[in-house]
Parts: structure tokens; C-alpha cells; sequence
């Protein structure tokens, strides 16, 4: 083997990565020569998008664990928007305002981070449709639906009897279904036991979501499998449409030390499942209904507020009572993703311990799921003999294959986070056509439409883990790094290197002619109860120790802008609305000393809730934190507190004259019902 200054770099990132000690000592900083050695001729040209132009692509990437998702233009690279998924957001009060709380709600309460994995676009015919995007959390199990129209999370559904939700949210090519299966086995149900037990109490799941209706995200079934970690998955197309893929890990089922325990065996398994068969199997009756507790939050678009409702059940259905749901096909080793091709007849494991690459074929799988050719029975689950179901093997001399995607030009891109690069094969014939190294350590890589049925395959990006020497040092924690290739001729080019937010996993892309968004609400739509249509409906009341500011918000006031007669003991929710309705005028909402939420920041016709206790008497200013218009710095005004006790009549000031402050009685919603008293508990 020739030794490439290439194959320097990455030798020294697989040493640094298995002896985290010698960091220090081999900090490497890459020779200039390397990196223009590999840029594509008239990179800086065919990046730039000049001032005032828009970008081709939008591209998803997942946060990882900042728990959001961000949006670049491509092939630009330029950061253009992160939408607050799983976490709380200051940057737009999300999570932290009283409409938007309950979204982060589960049945274990509050939980207002998350670790978000794989953005998946809704499709029509296996084909990325513009209409929403789907993120799953991975640690407490959650997926969401974000609409492309605003570019707002608008959906949460947490997923019960998972743990761990890895193989997430890949979706069926019709729309209907996202899946979402469990990266720990545990205990279904949950309960106390001993962790020894897990190779007999242990079990996975496999959950099948309907995903085709906004707002009725819901579980049609899951199933209940062997107990192993199921990694990643794939819908089926094409010829294997019908069919879902997962990878499985651990079937040595280890509960200790799984770096050297789960890696025992040569070939662990892609579970294949049948759904069609599975919803026959429940249409017939054979699942069993099972008490389960979890949340379903949703975000009506009229209110802009989130309710939670509570589900109780789920249906489970177990493989041995549904003959034909699924079986295994033997995969080297340890395997991470598991990519489908755009025809849908090649399945791709992705070995992290293996030298090759595996591809199985699905028409194989028919012949010999319909001969028999069983290798063993797993917990009365087939097992296909690996030489019947292989398609063939790449032998890419690379380690540690993680993702492939295909540019439906018939190749297939695998990442090696070890040897850190990038591997173009054919499909069909397996051979290695071009290599490309990246900085460093490359997990998913992503090619616009590079999982559908039809790739847009001009571009590639790689999503690397680890920083290293690509940017200005910025302490032992850096952001991670994306870096764009032209894989529009024979050759692999990289165009350009730019840091992403949180550790991108996953990431999706599509022509920015697929996405219309520029839609906001109309006031005349807004059905918040404590929605303003005018300045002059602005008010104050008190119902006990809460009191209620219904407030409007225009360029460069708030109406009312003075209040009085708050007393400490009390609290204060600022029900706030933006009657501006030019689709992009924006204003934010924050006063002094709040422990108990962020800012409030409106898009036009909205109305969002900021609950303020006030601690001590005094003067509190508020202002609008979103520089609105020439007079955005006037744009304040005062609270008066004083003691508790004290007799300050209650009122505000809309437009120089006090109102008093029943203003509002006989026109607020019922004491209890309103957004602001459902989100705090
Ligand atoms: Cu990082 Cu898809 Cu969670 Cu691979 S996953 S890298
Ligand atoms: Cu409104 Cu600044």
C-alpha cells in the first residue's frame, strides 16, 4: 500500500481516536498543500453566491445535541435559520412562553432538551415533497413534524416501550408512515428488574407512525422484537416498496461492556420487515392493545398554542403471531446504516467493524424467504443464509462504513469514519470508482434527494465529528464540520468547509423551488383567546393573584405601555400580540429581572404568553428586544409594583389615558381556560 500524505492524516485521527491520551501530542495541523491538493479547480466560484442572490438547495441539518435542527443555503453554506425543535430556544422564547411549553411536555414531564439524529422530508412517490420535515429525539423518545411553510415545529408524538430513539424517523415513499425504533432493548413493559436478566426480559421495538395527516401523528402499531439495539433504518422502494429495514447490533445480547461484548459476533442482522403484512395482521386482529403512557402535542395554527393529550394505550404485535412480518439477513459487522438504492432492489449494510461493504438484493431475499434458505430460527424469527441474500460485497479497503447515498446516476457513496473519507462504487458491478479524504472523521453524509427514489445528485456533503485544525481554535470544544463536494463529474471535488451547530448527524436537502415559505398569520385567523385585533382592545384584569395584560404590539409602541396596581405575590402574564401584518415585521417582548421564561419574540398576527412573577416593589421596564423600526428604541414602557397589600388600583395606558383595570371583565376567557393557565403546572 502506497502511503499518501492522506493516509497519514487519517492513520494519525484513527491513533488520536483510539488513545484520546496522545491527543495532545500528535496536534496535527494539516500542511496547506493537503487541503488545496483536494479543493476542486474554481471552488471559491462555484460556491459564491453573490450579495443579494439566493441559494440553490436548503439543506436540514440535524443539531444533534443542541436538539434543533438548523437550515443552510447550498451551495453557499450560509447558516440561514436554526428552527427550535426538542429544545428550549431563547432566540425565539420557544419552550419558554406559555403557548409553546406544553410542546416540550412527555409523560416523564417537562423535558426541554433533546439529542435530535435524522431529518427525514416528507415525500410523495418517493420523492421529497416540501411539505414538512421530520426529526427524531433520541433520548427521550419523540419525533417531530416541522412545517416548511413557517418553519416551525408544529408536532411532537413521544413514542412509548422505546428507549433510545435511534432509528428514527425514516419515512415510507407513499408519506404514510415514519418509524421509529428503539436504539436500547428494555423491558416492555418497563419495569424494575435486574439488568442481568436482559437476554430474557429484554425486547425491542419497532414502531410504525402515521405521518400523513398534520396534527393526527399518531401510533398505528408496534412491534415487539428480539432484544437487541436497533441502529438505523429504511423504507423499501421501487421493487421493495412495502418493506422497512433496520440494523440491528448487540445480538449477542450483552448488557456489560458492549464495546468488546456486542462486537463477538462476525455478522449481526437487517431486521426486514413486511408492513404491509403487519397491517394486516392488525386489521385482523392480531395485535394486542397494551397500557401505555405517552404525550401527542400539538401546535393549532390558529391559536398558536400547544396542547398535550395524554395517550393510554398502544397496539403491539408480536412476529410469531403474524407468519411473513419479518426476518433477519446476516450483516458484517456491527452495523450502523442500512440505504436503500433509488430502485429499491439493493439494500446496503453498513459494517462499522467490517472491511466490506455488504449489499443484499431484495429479489434474492423474495427467492429465498420463498425456498427456505434458512441459515437458523432467532426467537422463531427467520434467519436468511447470507450467500442467498448477497448481492455483493465492495471491497473498498476503507474501515468503518457508516452511511451511503446514491446520486441516481447509478452510484453509491459510502462514508468511513475511521479512515475518514469517502467512497464512491458502483452499483451492480461494486467496484471503487473514486475516494476523497475528509476533516475528519465523517459520519452521515447527505446528497439532496440522496435517499429517495430520484436524487438531485449534484452535490454531496459530509458531516464530520471532529474539528481538529479546519478553523480558528475555539477551545477544547468545537463546533462540528460540514464540508460540500461537486459530484457532478467522475470525480469527488470539495468545495468548501463550514462549521455546523451541535454534532450534525443526518441532514437532508432539496431545491429551494419546493419550499413556499412565506406564510404568516392573519390577526383576522388568530383564535388565541387573548389575541388583540387593535391597539384600542388592549387591556388589564385580575382574577385572585394572576393578572392578565392583553397587549398589542406595532411599530414603535406596546398598547398599553404603562401599567400599575401589580402587587408582589402576584404573577403576570403578558399576553402579547404583533398586529402588524406585513409577512415579515417582527417584535419581541422582555422585562426585567424574569425567572420564569426567556423573551417573548411574535411573528405578525401572533399572540404569545410571558408569565413574569415579580419578586420585590419597584419600577420595571419592558421593551421590544427585535429592532423593529427607526424608533425600535422607543418602543418600551413601565410596570409599577408595589408591596403586597397595597392598594394601587389596577390599570394600564393605552395611548396617553389610563383605562381601568376591569377593563377586560366579561371579555376574558374563563378563568381556567386560557392559554396562559394550561401551560404552567
Ligand atoms: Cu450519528 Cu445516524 Cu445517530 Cu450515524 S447516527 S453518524
Ligand atoms: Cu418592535 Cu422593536
Amino acid at each position: 500500500m502506497r502511503i499518501t500524505a492522506r493516509m497519514m492524516a487519517s492513520a494519525t485521527l484513527a491513533i488520536a481516536i483510539g488513545m484520546p491520551g496522545l491527543l495532545v501530542a500528535c496536534h496535527p495541523s494539516a500542511p496547506a498543500t493537503l487541503t488545496s491538493a483536494v479543493s476542486g479547480a474554481n471552488a471559491a466560484a462555484r460556491v459564491y453566491v453573490p450579495p443579494g442572490q439566493k441559494d440553490e438547495l436548503y439543506a436540514f441539518l440535524s443539531g444533534g445535541f443542541s436538539g434543533q435542527v438548523s437550515v443552510y443555503g447550498l451551495p453557499s453554506g450560509r447558516l440561514l435559520k436554526v428552527i427550535p425543535v426538542f429544545s428550549q430556544d431563547p432566540q425565539e422564547g420557544w419552550g419558554y412562553d406559555e403557548e409553546t411549553k406544553p410542546m416540550l411536555q412527555t409523560s416523564f414531564g417537562f423535558v426541554p432538551w433533546d439529542d435530535a439524529h435524522h431529518p427525514e422530508l416528507s415525500q410523495t412517490n418517493g420523492v421529497p415533497n416540501g411539505k414538512w420535515l421530520f426529526i427524531n429525539g433520541n433520548n427521550t423518545p419523540r419525533i417531530a413534524r416541522i412545517d416548511l411553510a413557517q418553519f416551525k415545529t408544529e408536532e411532537i408524538l413521544q413514542i412509548p416501550n422505546s428507549a433510545g430513539n435511534h432509528s428514527s424517523p425514516f419515512t415510507t415513499p407513499d408519506g404514510k408512515y415514519v418509524v421509529a425504533g428503539t436504539r436500547f432493548s428494555v423491558p416492555v413493559p418497563n419495569r424494575d428488574t435486574t439488568i442481568a436478566s436482559y437476554a430474557q426480559t429484554f425486547k425491542g421495538t419497532l414502531t410504525f407512525v402515521r405521518a400523513d395527516e398534520p396534527g393526527k401523528m399518531a401510533i398505528a402499531f408496534q412491534i415487539l422484537v428480539p432484544g437487541f439495539d436497533y441502529d438505523l433504518g429504511h423504507a423499501g422502494k421501487g421493487v421493495s416498496d412495502g418493506w422497512f429495514f433496520f440494523t440491528t447490533y448487540n445480538t449477542e445480547q450483552a448488557h456489560t461492556k458492549l464495546e468488546v461484548n456486542a462486537s463477538q459476533n462476525d455478522k449481526d442482522f437487517i431486521a426486514a420487515i413486511n408492513y404491509r403484512r403487519a397491517e394486516a395482521c392488525v386489521a385482523a386482529g392480531k395485535g394486542t392493545i397494551m397500557p401505555a403512557s405517552y404525550d401527542h402535542n400539538v401546535l393549532d395554527e390558529h391559536s398558536n398554542t400547544a396542547h398535550v393529550e395524554r395517550k393510554t394505550s398502544v397496539t403491539v404485535l408480536e412476529p410469531s403471531r403474524c407468519d411473513g412480518l419479518m426476518y433477519f439477513l446476516p450483516t458484517p459487522k456491527s452495523p450502523h446504516g442500512v440505504d436503500v438504492d433509488p430502485s429499491g432492489e439493493y439494500i446496503v449494510g453498513n459494517g462499522k467493524l467490517s472491511a466490506v461493504i455488504a449489499v443484499h438484493s431484495f429479489t434474492k431475499m423474495q427467492q429465498a424467504i420463498a425456498s427456505k434458505s434458512f441459515d437458523k430460527i432467532v426467537d422463531g424469527i427467520p434467519v436468511l443464509k447470507y450467500e442467498s441474500v448477497l448481492a455483493g460485497e465492495v471491497k473498498s479497503s476503507g474501515l468503518g462504513p457508516l452511511h451511503t447515498e446514491f446520486d441516481g446516476k447509478g452510484y453509491a457513496y459510502t462514508s468511513f469514519f475511521i479512515s475518514s473519507e469517502i467512497v464512491k462504487w458502483k452499483l451492480g458491478t461494486w467496484e471503487v470508482v473514486d475516494r476523497t479524504p475528509t476533516y475528519y472523521a465523517i459520519g452521515h453524509l447527505m446528497i439532496p434527494g440522496g435517499d429517495s427514489r430520484a436524487p438531485w445528485g449534484k452535490y454531496m456533503l459530509a458531516l464530520n465529528k471532529i474539528t481538529k485544525d479546519r478553523y480558528l481554535p475555539t477551545g477544547p470544544i468545537m463546533d462540528q464540520s460540514a464540508q460540500l463536494y461537486d459530484i457532478s463529474g467522475p470525480k469527488m471535488q470539495l468545495l468548501l468547509d463550514f462549521p455546523t451547530i451541535g454534532e450534525p448527524h443526518y441532514a437532508q436537502a432539496l431545491p429551494a423551488s419546493l419550499i413556499h415559505s412565506v406564510k404568516f398569520n392573519t390577526l383576522s385567523e388568530n383564535a388565541n383567546p387573548w389575541a388583540v385585533k387593535t391597539e384600542a382592545e388592549g387591556g388589564i384584569s385580575r382574577q385572585g393573584k394572576a393578572v392578565h395584560v392583553k397587549m398589542a404590539a406595532i411599530r414603535s409602541h406596546f398598547s398599553p405601555d404603562n401599567i400599575d396596581g401589580i402587587t408582589v405575590g402576584d404573577t403576570v402574564y403578558f399576553h402579547l400580540t404583533n398586529i402588524e401584518q406585513d409577512w415579515d415585521i417582527v417584535h419581541g417582548f422582555a422585562v426585567l429581572g424574569n425567572t420564569d421564561a426567556a423573551e417573548l419574540i411574535l411573528a405578525p398576527g401572533e399572540t404569545r404568553t410571558l408569565k413574569w412573577i415579580p419578586r420585590a416593589s419597584g419600577i420595571f421596564p419592558f421593551y421590544c428586544t427585535d429592532f423593529c423600526s427607526a424608533l425600535h428604541q422607543e418602543m418600551q414602557g413601565y410596570v409599577r409594583v408595589s408591596p403586597a397589600g397595597s392598594t394601587v388600583a389596577l390599570s394600564a395606558t393605552i395611548g396617553d389615558r389610563p383605562v381601568g383595570g376591569d377593563r377586560m371583565a366579561g371579555m376574558h376567557p374563563a378563568a381556567t381556560g386560557g392559554a396562559a393557565a394550561r401551560g404552567h403546572q
